[in-house]
């Protein structure tokens, strides 16, 4: 497991819930996917559902310096091979506004 890149994308606002916070810069976390591993998409904090707590730990993890998901990739709720504010979003839309369920790729 290891990262294969990182950049800085540009300014932006995060919505969490009722909250906006302020997020500054957003690292985008590109990974490598090793076989063997089994989770669940969007369950980074890997308790074996989906829920707030996944979209806090996430949010935890790219803009408070917090523990990485392990794997990384369980957080990359829509599968396009990054972690970031994109896969916040789409868990709260898979939560609260009917979106698409996280992909699978296990
Ligand atoms: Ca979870
Ligand atoms: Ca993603």
């Amino acid at each position: 497991m290891g990262y294969l890149s990182q950049k800085v994308l540009s300014n932006i606002v995060c919505i969490i819930g009722q909250q906006v916070i302020e997020c500054g810069k957003v690292d985008s976390v590109a990974y490598a996917v090793e076989e063997g591993w089994h989770f669940k998409n969007g369950d980074a904090d890997r308790s074996g559902n989906i829920n707030i707590l996944d979209v806090a730990y996430d949010v935890n993890y790219l803009y408070r310096n917090g523990p990485a998901p392990d794997p990384v990739v369980a957080a990359d709720a829509d599968c396009n091979g990054k972690i970031n504010i994109l896969d916040v979003s789409y868990i709260i839309s898979y939560l609260y506004r009917n979106g698409p369920k996280p992909c699978e790729i296990e």
